[in-house]
């Protein structure tokens, strides 16, 4: 490539924009919804920055006309939402036709503007009543999200040809069970392997559902998040404390979706826990192996890690298994929230996974920053670190790309400012600002700036 030349994407590539439910929708009580497990979260004391919670967020129920227009004034061809099971099946179990007909009215408007919904099942928000019966701990749990996909599909799978299943089941189990940051608010290692075992299962039954009913054409798939693991020195110890992190953060869920089962690594790392080989039965990993479309790729930072004297000592970090090593802290520079920027680690990121995923196609189902806006007098938002973020990390997958790497498709997070789960609303990720006290959407520096790239197909060239 020579300087100045446009890095091109390639022809077809799938741009768009995600959101999920519980963080913009609002309305938490409309319609017949039901409680879901954040409700429930971000009433406690001590959970939830200032206990925000899901009401209004972005009052996206009642304003997602407005929103749509903006997803299309943006020029953007795809939008990734979630559908919020409570608001589908208030107890659970039983459907609420209100609650589907707004996704309905939403899927309509969207196909209305020329605009590829892509649904995603669970973005976290558990209806409150099957917590109270054991939530993800439970086996039964995978049944009744199987018949939840079902009724989701049987309403919009006419029009929708992108699904995926669960959203990130590395945070809804993991940080759900593992250390409470997430509702339900569980700190115990165990069942958070118990949980995350039921979150595969219900991936792979409610997969098996879907691609009966599917129709030529349409696409299944999981988004999984990932964090590189990053050492400060390349020897044996230091490979090892990095092998570690990467096994429980971005192989546990991955293998097993690919049909290779847990990694054994990862399987001897928590076999003194002696929690998740017991929740395995015979036909668990089949089902879990359903073969996916594509795999969606959820990418923010990556994870320095580092080894410790005793490879036993309990580790820092509090994930499943983890001993004999600590997370360090990131390192500038730092987005508001506290997260590295390190673009070569999403180079690298893409091409492991385009090597590990055996073909499978990629595509990023989420990607962005939080930083603090300004708002000029003229009420212009300017946004200056989230503009380089989206260029070095586009030029990231560019590279990747531009290495051989598979990827179909990059979405950012996200469309609004929304409510950013234990942080409350003091996160921004928008690429259009929210004023939470007037509702009134503006399109940031960042959303021009990813609209025009995404009217080229293509980033400015390196102007260096
Ligand atoms: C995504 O998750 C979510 O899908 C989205 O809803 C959210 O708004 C967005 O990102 C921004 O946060 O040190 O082991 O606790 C974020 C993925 C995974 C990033 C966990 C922070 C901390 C790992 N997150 N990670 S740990």
């Amino acid at each position: 490539m020579t300087r100045g030349d446009e890095r091109r994407f390639p022809e077809g590539f799938l741009w768009g924009a995600a959101t999920a439910a519980y963080q913009i929708e609002g309305a938490t009580t409309a319609d017949g919804r039901g409680a879901s497990i954040w409700d429930t979260f971000c009433a406690e004391p001590g959970k939830v920055h200032e206990r925000h919670n899901g009401d209004p967020a972005c009052d996206h129920y009642s304003r997602y006309e407005q929103d749509v227009e903006l997803i299309g004034r943006l020029g953007l061809p795809v939008y990734r939402f979630s559908t919020a099971w409570p608001r589908v099946m208030p107890d659970g179990r039983t459907v609420e036709r209100r609650g589907l007909d707004f996704y309905d009215r939403l899927v309509d408007t969207l196909l209305g503007r020329g605009i590829d919904p892509m649904v995603t099942l669970y973005h976290w928000d558990l209806p409150q009543a099957l917590e109270d019966e054991g939530g993800w701990l439970e086996r039964d749990i995978a049944a009744r999200f199987a018949d939840y996909a079902s009724a989701v599909h049987e309403a919009l799978g006419d029009r929708v040809d992108h699904w995926t299943t669960l959203n990130e089941p590395f945070c809804s189990a993991f940080l759900g069970y593992g250390n409470g940051v997430h509702a339900p608010g569980i700190s115990d290692h165990r069942l958070a392997l118990v949980a995350a075992h039921h979150h595969l299962l219900a991936h792979g039954t409610a997969m098996r559902a879907l691609r009966e009913r599917s129709r030529p054409g349409q696409q299944l798939s999981i988004v999984l998040n990932f964090s590189p693991a990053l050492a400060d020195v390349d020897d044996a110890a230091h490979r090892d404390a990095a092998r570690r992190f990467d096994a429980v953060h971005n192989r546990f869920f991955l293998d097993p979706v690919l049909g290779r089962g847990y990694p054994a690594d990862l399987l001897a790392d928590v076999a003194h826990l002696d929690a998740l080989e017991p929740a395995v039965r015979a036909g668990d990993l089949e089902t879990i192996a359903q073969p996916v479309d594509w795999i969606g790729v959820n990418y923010y930072a990556p994870t320095r890690t580092t080894p410790l004297d005793d490879p036993t000592a309990a580790s820092n970090c509090p994930l499943p298994g983890l001993r004999g090593m600590d997370v360090l802290p990131p390192r500038a520079p730092l987005t508001s929230i506290g997260w590295e920027q390190h673009p070569p680690s999403f180079t690298d990121l893409l091409v492991w996974l385009g090597e590990h995923c055996g073909g499978v196609p990629l595509i990023v189902a989420e990607n962005g920053a939080a930083f603090e806006d300004t708002v000029d007098p003229d009420g212009a938002v300017r946004d200056a670190d989230r503009v380089r973020y989206f260029a070095e990390h586009l030029g990231a997958v560019h590279e990747a790309i531009r290495r051989g790497v598979d990827v179909r498709g990059y979405l950012a997070w996200s469309l609004l400012d929304n409510f950013e789960w234990s942080f409350g609303y003091t996160q921004r990720f928008g690429i259009v600002h929210v004023d939470f006290a007037t509702q009134r959407r503006t399109v940031k520096d960042s959303g021009h700036f990813f609209a025009d790239v995404v009217a080229r197909n293509a980033l400015p060239g390196d102007r260096g």
